[in-house]
């Protein structure tokens, strides 16, 4: 039974919450939170939250200095959402820095949900965003020390610098280095919800191939006046399951989140056989602000941001203890 893990988030009272995946999110959280505390749109705190890291040249797993796919080209995937009717997408973004960005402009300035590829970046293009390279310097050096031998290139051993993770102790969160998409969620005081996925997907991945991240229901789902949830984690297992939007029936059909959660997880476990390196981190919230985060392996922390700041925390349910 989870009762001895059940832990949920009682909404603040006053102002927004906003929560992201893996200790890293602090930094886009403090950008984003002031806007939805001062009863902001939950996108727009979520669209700032996910730019901070796609900028951030030390998290190698979002945007610039993610590491490349196995041909050394970074792709970068992305997805926004307020609801069904409220979404957009966009994979396989070559030349474009602020993915994020990108997939609200599909949402609100085409009549598609989602741009792929070259014409992904020439939609970019025309509405006046600048290009950029995405392979930083130590990304292809990583890809380098790779491609010479994929075999005995451990991603775990990477160096890195730790202050990115705010000091929050490392303790086994590093063992998921590589699974750094950042994944945020925003309730504001009014109850309006929104999220927002962005990533460069896994590291050295075939050229072409789209995770979980970029697909709404798959790494995100939002669904008003019931709740949302976003995914990190081994996209082929979370694609598998549709698992945010798994985690948002439950919701729908009266689960906590941390139920919603757990049945998800099981549903990934029963559903593959898993590896040592599966991992999957769920964060999810209902609509009434109630938030609960879990993985399938320990080392999956999230960030939670209120009207008392933001603060590192654990995932509240770990499903599969000691492995
Ligand atoms: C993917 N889900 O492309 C992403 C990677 C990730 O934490 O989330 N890593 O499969």
């Amino acid at each position: 039974m989870v009762d001895d893990w059940r832990v949920t988030h009682l909404a603040e009272k006053v102002g927004g919450v906003m929560v992201g995946t893996w200790s890293f999110s602090a930094g886009g959280l403090s950008v984003g939170l002031p806007g939805l505390q001062a009863d902001g749109d939950p996108l727009d705190a979520c669209v700032a939250a996910c730019s901070v890291a796609e900028g951030d040249l030390l998290i190698d797993s979002v945007g610039l200095g993610g590491l490349p796919d196995s041909a050394g080209r970074v792709s970068l995937d992305a997805c926004v959402m307020r609801s069904p009717a409220a979404c957009g997408m966009v994979c396989c973004v070559g030349r474009h820095l602020e993915v994020t960005r990108l997939a609200r402009a599909v949402m609100e300035h085409t009549p598609h949900t989602m741009l792929a590829g070259q014409a992904a970046d020439d939609f970019a293009n025309t509405i006046g965003m600048n290009e950029s390279e995405l392979l930083a310097p130590a990304a292809k050096a990583q890809w380098e020390k790779w491609r010479s031998d994929p075999a005995g290139f451990d991603l775990q051993a990477r160096t890195r610098d730790d202050t990115l993770r705010g000091g929050a102790g490392l303790n086994n969160e590093n063992r998921w280095w590589g699974h750094d998409t950042i994944g945020v969620l925003a309730r504001n005081a009014d109850g309006r919800l929104a999220g927002a996925c962005s990533t460069s997907g896994t590291p050295f991945k075939l050229p072409g191939r789209v995770g979980d991240s970029p697909i709404i229901g798959q790494g995100l789902f939002v669904e008003p006046a019931i709740g949302m949830a976003v995914a990190t984690g081994e996209g082929e297992l979370i694609a598998g399951t549709c698992a945010t939007h798994a985690v948002v029936s439950e919701l729908r059909a009266g689960a906590t989140p941390i139920d919603a959660i757990e049945a998800v997880l099981l549903r990934i476990k029963d559903a593959f056989e898993l590896a040592p390196h599966h991992q999957v981190g769920l964060i999810a919230s209902n609509a009434a602000g109630e938030i609960a985060a879990g993985a399938l392996r320990e080392g999956f922390k999230y960030c939670y941001g209120g009207n008392s700041g933001i603060e590192v925390r654990d995932a509240d349910l770990v499903l599969l203890h000691g492995t």
